[in-house]
């Protein structure tokens, strides 16, 4: 077939129904029958480390024909087709041929320069995103878990919080900063060789697929660790000067749970880009409020200075409920995370 635009009339063509209908990605390609099933743990400049279907570890190589860019990237958690040499030996090489539809995509946006704009796909598949905040060394900053809770809403993941070194300074102010959103809390702190708090991490984890998101030093790979005997992941101290994280974890890795389940650990991130969600992709994540919202006039932002938000009617009113101001404020303070500088931290 030609590569003429053949125009939005023509049956052939598929108008996208919507930037949520499109999301999941198959390409399925029938003459790769053959193709065994492996899961993505972890992604090296252009290697891909892969966990088969029978167990054994394959290095695979992505093939042309799934194309290059942002938009054709193979990641963390995807689960993908696999042809050629699958046996795992050393100085093997298979070829992925075939990426599987996504549960979720967790996305950011690059905010500098010439990718502005460009939406990236960082973790496939998670169920949970843990967003990791210490209390102390480096110190929590607000904005920063509002635009990962987010980005969790827009992706479909529950998010949890996860609060680490209470050894160093008291959750309870941050906690009731969220109170009102209802996400689930942890509180962390390493004491000698030992990290309290663990077991009820163990049991929010167990049996899901949970990426840890934070800022660099906050101790996600710590707590990777404490999970995962063995998995070895470098930690990495906090600058004494500027009270940042080295950034000693530099790839997304994917490590299975003893229980069942995996966690994937991630480099800390300065920024996350949320260019590409809209309102209606927040209030996925507030079922409440998105029932209200749809009585909504047509294209409400439902930001605090919209006119006729139904919103504004339902908090004030008492029809929400006794908490239902409290909700309103969150929601609109994600709202406006969303849109502010990523750099603002
Ligand atoms: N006091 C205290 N220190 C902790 C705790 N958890 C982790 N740390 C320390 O914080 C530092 C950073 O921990 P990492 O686990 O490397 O942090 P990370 O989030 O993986 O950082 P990046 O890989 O750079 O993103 C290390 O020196 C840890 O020992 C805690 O609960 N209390
Ligand atoms: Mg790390
Ligand atoms: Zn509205």
């Amino acid at each position: 077939m030609s590569r003429r635009d053949i125009g939005t009339d023509d049956p052939r063509v598929r108008v996208r129904p919507s930037k949520r209908g499109s999301r999941p990605r198959t390409k399925q390609r029938p003459r790769h029958e053959d193709a065994v099933e492996g899961r993505v743990l972890a992604v090296d400049r252009g290697r891909y480390s892969l966990l088969m279907h029978d167990g054994a570890h394959v290095t695979a190589m992505k093939a042309r024909e799934l194309g290059r860019g942002a938009r054709n990237a193979v990641v963390v958690g995807d689960r993908v087709g696999v042809v050629g040499d699958v046996s795992g030996q050393p100085g093997t090489l298979a070829r992925i041929v075939r990426v599987d539809e996504r549960t979720t995509a967790l996305r950011r946006s690059a905010e500098d320069s010439e990718a502005a704009g460009v939406e990236r796909v960082i973790v496939a598949n998670a169920d949970k995103m843990l967003i990791v905040t210490a209390l102390a060394d480096p110190p929590p900053r607000p904005r920063m878990v509002d635009r990962c809770l987010v980005a969790a809403y827009d992706a479909g993941m529950q998010p949890v919080l996860v609060l680490t070194k209470t050894d160093l300074a008291d959750p309870r102010p941050f906690l009731e900063q969220y109170a009102a959103l209802e996400v689930p809390a942890l509180t962390t702190a390493v004491v000698g060789d030992h990290v309290e708090g663990l077991a009820e991490l163990a049991e929010e984890v167990t049996g899901h697929e949970s990426v840890l998101v934070g800022h660099s030093g906050v101790g996600k790979s710590t707590l990777i660790n404490a999970l995962v005997p063995g998995a070895d992941r470098a930690t990495g101290d906090v600058n004494v000067v500027t009270g940042r994280g080295r950034h000693t974890s530099s790839n997304a890795v994917a490590l299975e749970l003893p229980g069942g389940g995996w966690v994937i650990d991630t480099p800390g991130v300065r920024s996350f880009g949320l260019a590409h969600v809209g309102p209606e992709d927040l209030l996925r994540g507030f079922p409440d409020l998105a029932e209200v919202a749809a009585q909504c006039p047509r294209g409400c932002s439902h930001e605090a200075d919209s006119p006729d938000c139904e919103l504004d009617a339902w908090a004030a009113g008492g029809t929400g409920g006794p908490g239902a101001a409290a909700r309103l404020e969150s929601f609109r303070r994600l709202l406006s995370a969303r849109s502010e500088s990523a750099w603002a931290d």
